[in-house]
């Protein structure tokens, strides 16, 4: 019996159109426009290199961590953005995406992770700034991905805000114990946010006005809102938080506009620098990432080796 002929290109494509509009989630197996699926692998795979980039900055204070209570809470995050990088590699295979290919594109610069990796965590202030701001931010942009049209992705990033949002706690309870403290201890603090504010409003990505990908992604329901308005909202939750805190935003010209506080300019020559590879870290960062992909050669040989053996337990 002859099989009906699959539907054509225009009809598909207006089902997927219907779809999108109607808020359905699309699934792995559905048709789905070529640039959808690129688009959605690009912006999955820099997420997941963010994650795994993402440890080295506070992996480098567990060995330094001020008490056992701490360390076990800074272990505890550092292997949950690995877990966050797997769900997200994950995804990415979902639509057809090879992971040992996106990890070489990644070692050879090719792809991007978030630019607030490549600054230097210089004291412990700065592991609990990171929890704050940087987790902070994260979440911000998260929320609306768990509700963006892709299936896997959403539900990815349902689990990864949960967690997120327990890192973003523990960062601002570790942040008031120093800004509570000492007045050594709150010069610290003082000091981590003084560098870690504008990285971290950096990390919502250029203006809307000069944003190429986002007209797109929020037709189709990847992106939920743009990247200015997602920036806002973090300055508007975070300013109160600073003021809890009794730190300073180190930007003269912020003020209050109504509900709002507008910032100063963004120094946005330096968010590109440090995307074209120019930043504090980049380089660093870059090789420790390859190194690390190549101290743990012998365990993917291993695990493929036991996966051969033993086809049920892989
Ligand atoms: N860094 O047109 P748009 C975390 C690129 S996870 C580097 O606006 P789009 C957890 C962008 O890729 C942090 N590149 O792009 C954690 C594009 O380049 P392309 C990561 C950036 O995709 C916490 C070009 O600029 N989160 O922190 C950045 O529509 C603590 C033009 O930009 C995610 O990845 C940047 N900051 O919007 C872990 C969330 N911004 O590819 C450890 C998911 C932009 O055209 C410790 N991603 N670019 O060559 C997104 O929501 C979006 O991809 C945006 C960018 C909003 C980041």
């Amino acid at each position: 019996m002859d099989r009906p002929a699959p539907p054509a290109q225009p009809e598909l494509e207006r089902e997927f159109s219907e779809r999108i509009a109607a808020d359905e989630r699309i699934e792995p197996r559905d048709w789905m426009p070529d640039g959808y699926r690129a688009t959605l692998v690009r912006q999955i795979a820099q997420h997941a290199h963010s994650e795994i980039v993402g440890m080295q900055p506070e992996g480098n204070w567990i060995t330094r961590a001020p008490s056992l209570r701490r360390k076990a809470i800074l272990v505890a995050k550092v292997q949950d953005e690995a877990g966050h990088g797997l769900y997200l590699y994950s995804a990415a295979e979902t639509l057809g995406a090879d992971r040992s290919r996106l990890l070489d594109l990644l070692h050879e610069g090719r792809q991007k992770y978030s630019t607030i990796f490549n600054y230097p965590a210089t004291s412990w202030a700065d592991v609990a700034a990171i929890g704050w701001l940087v987790d902070g931010a994260a979440i911000m942009n998260q929320v609306p991905l768990t509700r963006c049209s892709y299936g896997p992705y959403a539900r990815a990033m349902t689990r990864v805000c949960k967690e997120e949002s327990f890192h973003q706690r523990q960062g601002f309870e570790a942040m008031s114990v120093l800004a509570k403290g000492t007045s050594a201890q709150r010069r610290m603090a003082q000091d981590a946010l003084d560098r870690w504010w504008w990285p971290a409003l950096m990390m919502f990505g250029p203006p809307d006005g000069q944003s190429p990908n986002s007209a797109q992604s929020m037709a189709w329901g990847i992106k939920r809102f743009s990247n200015d308005e997602l920036r806002q909202r973090f300055v508007d939750a975070t300013v109160p938080q600073a003021e809890h805190l009794g730190l300073q935003i180190p930007d003269p010209q912020l003020h209050r506009d109504g509900e709002h506080y507008r910032t100063g300019e963004i120094d946005w020559t330096e968010f590109q620098e440090v995307m074209r590879g120019n930043g504090p870290c980049n380089r660093q960062r870059l090789a420790a990432r390859v190194r690390a992909h190549e101290d743990g050669a012998w365990v993917r040989e291993a695990a493929a080796a036991y996966a051969e053996k033993h086809p049920a337990a892989a």
